[in-house]
């Protein structure tokens, strides 16, 4: 071989998040060369980033973590219900350390480029130190929310105070006792943190322009006595998470809205008010996402429950969002969030009456007046799902660039994988069962199929798949279809590929970033595609290249 076909890897996996720790898990069990490059300066992903306070899980604990080995599952505790983010590290760092996968992996690797090479059939990628390396294949684990998206207000490198993103929250305590802090934003991330600091600080001002629709999470410890219990159903929790649209331990109440009475209807709201997570959204009936009047009969229940928390009632609906009803777009889940508005010291600004000019010296000016802080947190979203992969320069056959075929919304086969893109696989792609479900469970989903690929090419010889684009074509027009069943499609949320911070990403023109048909039939229909030798991917052979690491430890190429 040629030193233009010589392989670094046989697989890159790029992002050691939760989906990256996974898939490496995996690799090493085969055997295979591989490794894994994260531009951060550990592991964790989401959970090495996000350390703003009130950070954590809306997903049960014990429903979030890897299902794959009965060891992990019976060692670690979940210490609360939804678990912070501290704790959330810990296991994954816990993970890795049980499973000796950190020798894999290689931080402060920020991939810039990735070029397919037709000839050899292998990646070519550039790190931005300007280090070169080949690989068979590249794994996408870059995580759906992992570049975050500032404002774009003029005079914000002006401030004197403290200034972040709550996904670069320093990694040092950030001292907050007294002092006049600023949120801006109210999605899932600035419930939290709103939350989590309005007892801390001195004085809190947030910033709306939007309210969301969010419900009580209903946290609380698991004593070891239920934590050994919650072991000893691990079977069938997972057995439900399968089962369920998303992939949690909550399924829609199947009775028809319209079949029960309005009294039974409450009777379930009042008790999924008090419950859980996201009960509230995933156990109700099933046409709050697809019926107009179920939904805003539940949205005004809801409300109703917003003016019964929050005392001022001119604050209380400035809290009630009129753009949209309830679980249209994702639900964020707090902790006396609504109450944090009763206290002295916490204030609201409509920034959609009166919007940020500027960000001065000592703090903003809206339109209405100047406001003075020493610390503003902007807790304003991310370029979601596909930002993680426009920001890398990724050239498939031809030259062509995925972030121009990108433009206008993803296009994909089965959310894994992109026609003209050779070897490049999404576990949690774009249009996957990921981003729609708990995410763990998606990303095992996907881990496993795209494992299962790799190794099946492996077996037969194959060097390079790629979907052909009929194939790519029929899933998103099938991705597409789903969407026009539910009231989400007008949302403006990052599950429709609204983002205001990224030009072309307002609201307007619908990105099809999500598969809304549920979990289990995601998880049918990639199965059916691989049982059927992989209808829809076209494979060539033509190298051997398969680095499995032999009983000396050393690698060796196999039949090469
Ligand atoms: P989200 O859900 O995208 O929320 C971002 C919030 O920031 C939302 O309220 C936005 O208002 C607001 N925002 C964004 N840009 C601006 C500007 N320029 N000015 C004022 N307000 C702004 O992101 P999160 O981080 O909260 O949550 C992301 C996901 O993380 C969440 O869904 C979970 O899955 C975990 P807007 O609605 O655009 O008017």
């Amino acid at each position: 071989m040629s030193d233009r076909t010589r392989l670094d890897q046989e697989v890159i996996v790029i992002g050691a998040g939760v989906a990256g720790i996974y898939q490496i898990k995996l690799l090493a069990d085969l055997g295979v060369d591989a490794t894994v490059l994260d531009a951060a300066g550990d592991l964790g992903g989401t959970w090495y980033r996000n350390r703003y306070p009130g950070a954590r899980f809306d997903s049960e604990s014990y429903t979030y973590g890897y299902s794959f080995s009965k060891e992990l599952l019976n060692e670690w505790h979940w210490k609360e219900r939804f678990s912070s983010q501290p704790e959330n590290l810990r296991y994954l760092n816990y993970v890795a350390g049980k499973f000796d996968l950190r020798k894999y992996m290689q931080f402060n690797c920020k991939v810039e480029a990735a070029h397919f090479d037709e000839t050899n059939h292998l990646w070519r990628l550039t790190i931005d130190n300007g280090r070169q390396l080949t690989s068979r294949f590249v794994i996408m684990t870059v995580g759906l929310l992992s570049i975050p998206t500032p404002p774009r207000f003029k005079g914000m490198d002006k401030f004197k105070g403290r200034s972040f993103h709550t996904f670069h929250w320093p990694h040092e305590p950030v001292e907050m006792i007294g002092k006049r802090v600023a949120v801006i934003g109210t999605g899932a991330t600035g419930i939290q943190v709103i939350a989590e600091i309005a007892d801390k600080v001195g004085d809190l001002t947030v910033f709306q322009r939007r309210p969301n629709w969010c419900a009580p999470l209903n946290n609380g410890p698991i004593s070891e006595a239920e934590m050994a219990d919650i072991r000893s159903r691990y079977n069938d929790i997972f057995k439900t998470c399968r089962r369920s649209p998303g992939g949690f331990e909550h399924e829609p109440d199947r009775r028809g809205f319209y079949e029960v009475s309005r009294e039974e209807r409450l009777a379930l709201w009042d008790k999924l008010y008090g419950s859980p997570g996201f009960a509230i959204w995933l156990r109700n009936f099933r046409e709050i996402f697809t019926d107009e009047k179920a939904n805003a009969e539940f949205s005004e229940y809801v409300a109703d429950r917003i003016r019964r928390r929050v005392k001022d009632p001119a604050v209380a609906e400035k809290l009630i969002p009129r753009d949209h009803g309830f679980g249209v777009q994702r639900v964020p889940m707090e902790t006396h969030y609504f109450e944090a508005y009763n206290r002295n010291n916490v204030h609201l600004v409509d920034i959609s009456e009166t919007p940020v000019e500027e960000i001065t010296e000592t703090g903003l000016r809206t339109t209405e007046r100047d406001y003075q802080f020493d610390i503003i947190v902007y807790a304003t979203g991310f370029d979601a799902i596909t930002g993680a992969f426009d920001r890398i320069d990724i050239q498939g056959v031809g030259g062509a660039k995925l972030r121009d075929k990108w433009s206008d919304g993803p296009s994909t086969y089965l959310g894994m994988l992109v026609h003209g893109f050779p070897n490049f696989l999404m576990p949690s792609g774009p249009q996957s069962g990921s981003a729609s479900t708990n995410y763990p469970r998606g990303i095992e989903t996907g881990v496993n199929w795209c494992t299962k690929l790799v190794n099946y090419m492996w077996d037969h010889g194959h060097t390079r798949a790629d979907p052909a684009l009929e194939a790519q074509d029929r899933w998103t027009e099938h991705v597409k279809q789903m969407y026009s069943a539910m009231l989400m499609r007008k949302a403006k949320s990052w599950f429709t590929g609204y983002n205001s911070n990224v030009p072309g990403h307002e609201h307007g023109k619908i990105r099809y970033f999500v598969y809304n048909g549920g979990a289990p039939k995601y998880v049918s229909q990639i199965n059916e595609v691989a049982e059927n030798g992989y209808e829809g991917i076209v494979f060539t052979s033509g190298f051997t290249s398969v680095q499995r690491q032999g009983e000396d430890g050393k690698q060796r190429r196999e039949n090469a």
